[in-house]
Formats: C-alpha cells, sequence, structure tokens
C-alpha cells in the first residue's frame, strides 16, 4: 500500500530519513531533524551560488533597498544560512565553523555539535566552478543545559554520528552518511526536493583516478613523490578540480585516490581535521574506503586545536593502502 501511492519520482530526503528513523531504535528524531535542517539551509545556499554570476547585476539592482546582505561574500552568507538554520532547529549546542575563529554557541539545551566548512572552494565560485559544503555532526559530552565545553568540540572522528557533503556542481547532490553506509540524493530544483539518486554507496576497491596538487611537486617529501611516479607508471588519470568536494565526490563514486600531503612548506597539509578531514573519512570508510594522513588513520587523531590541519590520503581502500606501503607521510 504505502510503495504503490509513493511518488513516482523516487524517494524524497525526508522520507528516507523518516524511514531510517523508524528503522534504527534509539533514534530521537533529534538527528533527523538536524539532517533536515542542514539540508534546508543548504538549499538556500544552492539558490545564492546559482546566481553568483548576477552577483553584481542584482547587487547593482537591489542596492537600494537591501540591508546590504547582497553584498556579502558568498562563504559568509552560506555561514550565515547554516548557524541561522541550525539555531532555529534547537538540537544543536555548538556550531564550530571554518567561518569563525571559535565555536559558535547555539542552544545549550541541543544534545549534538555541528562542524562545518559551509562553502569549501569558493576561490572557485568566480570561474563558474563547483564548490561544495563539508559537515559533520557529534553528540555532546557535556551534560545537557551546561555550557559547552572543549571537550564537547573537539572530538575524534570515531565519535561522529553522522557526516556529509553538499556539492553544487552541474547538478547539486547531498550524500551523507549515520554510520549505516552511505547515501546520495540529486535536488530537483523546480520541486525544492532532494530525491534518493545513489542508495548505498561503494567505493570501487581499486581506481585509475589521482588527484593532487603536482604543481607543488617541488614541495613534495620523496615518498609522496615516489608514489605519484607509481600512479603514473600505471599511466592513471590524473584530475584534480581544486574544490574538494568535487574531487573527493568523483572519486568517491569512480575510485581513485585524493592527496593533499604534507609539504616542505605546509608540515601538515592544508585540509582543516575537524570539518574536512573527518567528514570525508568517515564517508569513505561507510563506502569501503580508507582515510589516513599517511601513517595513522584520520579518525582516529586527536584534535587538539578547533582549525588544526592535517595530510590527507583519501579513497579507494587498495589505493591507500598501497600510500601507506610507502610511509608516505615520513619526512
Ligand atoms: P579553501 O578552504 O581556502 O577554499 O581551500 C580549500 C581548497 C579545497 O577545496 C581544495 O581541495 C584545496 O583547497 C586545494 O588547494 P590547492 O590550491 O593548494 O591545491
Ligand atoms: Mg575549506
Amino acid at each position: 500500500e504505502e510503495s504503490r501511492i509513493a511518488t513516482p519520482i523516487g524517494t524524497t530526503l525526508d522520507r528516507f530519513i523518516k524511514n531510517k528513523q523508524e528503522n534504527f531504535k534509539y533514534a530521537t528524531g533529534e538527528l533527523s531533524q538536524l539532517l533536515r535542517d542542514i539540508a534546508l539551509a543548504s538549499k538556500v545556499v544552492n539558490r545564492e551560488v546559482s546566481k553568483a554570476g548576477l552577483v553584481d547585476i542584482i547587487g547593482t539592482l537591489e542596492a537600494q533597498n537591501s540591508g546590504g546582505e547582497q553584498q556579502k561574500k558568498l562563504d559568509v552568507l552560506a555561514n550565515i544560512r547554516f548557524s541561522r538554520a541550525l539555531k532555529k532547529g534547537g538540537e544543536a549546542c555548538a556550531l564550530v565553523s571554518e567561518e569563525n575563529d571559535s565555536y559558535e554557541e547555539l542552544n545549550r539545551d541541543g544534545k549534538y555539535i555541528i562542524a562545518i566548512d559551509p562553502l569549501d572552494g569558493s576561490s572557485n565560485i568566480d570561474v563558474n566552478v563547483s564548490v561544495g559544503t563539508i559537515f559533520s555532526i557529534y553528540r555532546r559530552k557535556t551534560e545537557v543545559g551546561s555550557a559547552v565545553q572543549e571537550i564537547d568540540v573537539l572530538q575524534k572522528g570515531t565519535e561522529q554520528v553522522a557526516a556529509g557533503y553538499v556539492l553544487y556542481g552541474a547538478s547539486t547532490m547531498l550524500v551523507y552518511t549515520t554510520g549505516h553506509g552511505v547515501n546520495g540524493f540529486t535536488y530537483e530544483q523546480s520541486l525544492g526536493e532532494y530525491f534518493l539518486s545513489n542508495p548505498d554507496i561503494r567505493i570501487p576497491e581499486d581506481g585509475t583516478i589521482y588527484s593532487i596538487n603536482e604543481g607543488l611537486s617541488k614541495e613534495f617529501f620523496p615518498p609522496v613523490t615516489a608514489y605519484v611516479d607509481w600512479c603514473k607508471e600505471q599511466s592513471f588519470n590524473a584530475r584534480y578540480v581544486g574544490s574538494l568536494v568535487a574531487d573527493f565526490h568523483r572519486n568517491l563514486l569512480k575510485g581513485g585516490i585524493y592527496i593533499y600531503p604534507a609539504t616542505t612548506k605546509k608540515a601538515d597539509g592544508k585540509l582543516r581535521l575537524v570539518y574536512e578531514c573527518n567528514p570525508l573519512a568517515f564517508i569513505t570508510e561507510q563506502a569501503g574506503g580508507k582515510a589516513t594522513d599517511g601513517n595513522k588513520r584520520i579518525m582516529e587523531i586527536e584534535p587538539v586545536a578547533l582549525h588544526q590541519r592535517s595530510p590527507l590520503f583519501v579513497g579507494s581502500l587498495n589505493l591507500v593502502e598501497k600510500a601507506m606501503d610507502e610511509r608516505l607521510a615520513q619526512k
């Protein structure tokens, strides 16, 4: 009966979350609400990103009667959208964001911590290249109702209860995990809904794509150079958008490895552990792949600062294991 009345176009994100919640004994509905808040904010951000090229035109049109918000940069705007949606939703007690030096307290009665990069790769917006949002959800350690503490916001990746990303690309997609596999949804603009398009994503165990900024090769340590050479000996394809979510998403679906290594100039690489590496590591592991800093599993790194960086080798199981054989992070 239920399946017969289901919309012919497929399963919406809301329906999917609701069904999952019913299947998942301990879910209280709060995590589901959080995911819905994030999805809603992403729709607003999607609208703004898709109008990026029109900003100057619309900006001058609206300059007379706006409060100036149109003039804000998109990454700042995206941060505001997510922060507001989470504050209104009430389930989150704190937000860790790439955009803020410290964490933002949201709602003391909330049980969850959100870590987010609201708009990653924003330097790509000016040239109409895909950008993304990356997020991670933790349960707070301190008592509900009390002030948020460092131990709440600095948790290891293994403590994540959910993680995901939104890719604002040719189509906009939301991909997430709650620790029971990975599912992908594609946004249908005219209906304003995400629909399940990639159920139970598994990353191929092998792949033929390597993604690394080879322009920095003079700064690579020898094991990284050796690994890149190995990729070339295999005649792998080099693919690098320079937008983490886009590079990650392609490799997740097609099989491959994404590397942002430690370099002679950047001892810990470039990417941030808490809201870039950890969420993507969780998704990758849930899809059957692997994520390491070269020596250690990403999700087991003890974070000591909100914005700390980590080298990242993430993707297909065999490709990442090969990278670890070579002990790439050794300096
Ligand atoms: P950002 O946070 O300043 O946007 O930088 C993050 C981006 C990632 O999207 C991307 O993977 C990486 O920086 C690319 O760095 P590089 O230009 O050094 O290759
Ligand atoms: Mg970023």
